[in-house]
């Protein structure tokens, strides 16, 4: 059987660490490209004579034109600017609306039967634009944000627990903007509620609060948090592991219910918007979206949250994409 085949739109600081990821987990064979000239050539060349340190076979291949992503299974889309301190995501609206365009002009021709998975900002608006121009169907298009804000939550979480991360489940919805909702009342450390936890801890109810809503607001300003400390660019080697995650379930056909954010046609009350929720990944990309009861304060929070979304895209449509 032939090898998958995955291609990264964009080689910068999270295209390059997915193509390092994707050659060391031997997912697929790679495709790195950028507009820029050499640059992903030279990346994937030099992730390569690492291959026999590392013990990966797959092939990795550097391009700058659009020829090169034929065939592909899944495409992954990191092209546009990222961050710099003191700017919001929404920041980047225009400059990368305008590359969005035009990759997703490229995958539309190149590679329409692939699925994609979009992380450019502002995410969620990206993730429109990008259905709009390729007209793919809706389950083959992901945005990534809430495998990472989620994996932001649960670290705190488990700082603060002093407990393994890989025992907290805790999951954030909603926009990948400061509107997003971490759902601190489902969070929970191998099923024990995080917040009881926090409440045995300090034996106070009062106090527990305090510690999460400081442990959400983190969560909410994480992406700011690393900006600031990095001064030119945003994070990248987390939201390189959080769309490998995601290609990952998707090439397995796994089913894995990973928070992304994805076109719900009435599910949470929303209709004709991508929005961050559970969604079960498989081989048909987005297969299904889980529904969770939300209280009044949490359904008022993802409400506001939508009601952001909404509004980022109809700024993006009166800027004429
Ligand atoms: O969780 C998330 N979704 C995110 C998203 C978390 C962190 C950062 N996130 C966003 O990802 C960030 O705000 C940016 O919009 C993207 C990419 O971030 P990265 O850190 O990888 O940016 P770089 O290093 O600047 O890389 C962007 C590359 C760069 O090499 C450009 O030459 C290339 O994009 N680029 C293009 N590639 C293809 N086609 C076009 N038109 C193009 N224009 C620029």
């Amino acid at each position: 059987m032939a090898r998958k085949k995955i291609s990264l739109i964009g080689g910068g600081q999270i295209g390059g660490v997915l193509a390092q990821l994707i050659a060391l987990r031997k997912l697929a064979d790679v495709v790195l490209f950028d507009i820029v000239e050499d640059m992903p050539q030279g990346k994937t060349l030099d992730i390569i004579e690492a291959s026999r340190i590392d013990g990966f076979d797959v092939k990795l291949t550097g391009v700058n034109s659009y020829e090169g992503i034929k065939d592909s299974d899944i495409v992954i889309v990191t092209a546009g600017l990222p961050r710099k301190p003191g700017m919001s995501r929404d920041d980047l609206l225009v400059t990368n609306a305008k590359i969005m365009n035009s990759v997703a002009q490229g995958v539309k021709e190149f590679a329409p039967n692939a699925i994609a998975i979009i992380i450019s900002n502002p995410l969620d608006a990206m993730v429109t634009l990008f259905q709009k121009v390729t007209g793919f169907p809706h389950n083959r298009v992901i945005g990534q944000a809430g495998v990472l804000d989620s994996s932001r939550f649960s670290s705190f979480i488990a700082w603060e627990l002093g407990v393994s991360v890989k025992d907290v489940n805790a999951m954030v919805l909603g926009g990948h903007g400061d509107t997003m909702v971490p759902l601190v009342r489902y969070a929970n450390v191998n099923g024990l509620p995080v917040m009881e936890q926090l409440e045995k801890k300090y034996n106070s109810a009062e106090k527990a609060k305090e510690v999460m809503d400081a442990m959400v607001k983190r969560t909410k300003d994480a992406g700011g948090e690393v900006v600031k400390l990095l001064k030119t660019g945003s994070a990248f080697y987390s939201p390189a592991s959080a769309a490998t995650a995601m290609a990952e379930a998707i090439l397995g056909d796994q089913k894995r219910v990973l928070p992304s954010c994805v076109y719900l046609n009435g599910e949470y009350g929303v209709k004709g918007y991508f929005v961050g929720v559970p969604a079960v990944l498989g081989a048909n990309g987005c297969e299904r979206v889980l529904e969770v009861s939300l209280n009044e304060e949490e359904k008022s929070a993802f409400d506001k949250s939508v009601n952001a979304v909404v509004s980022l895209v109809a700024d993006m449509e009166r800027l004429g994409f």
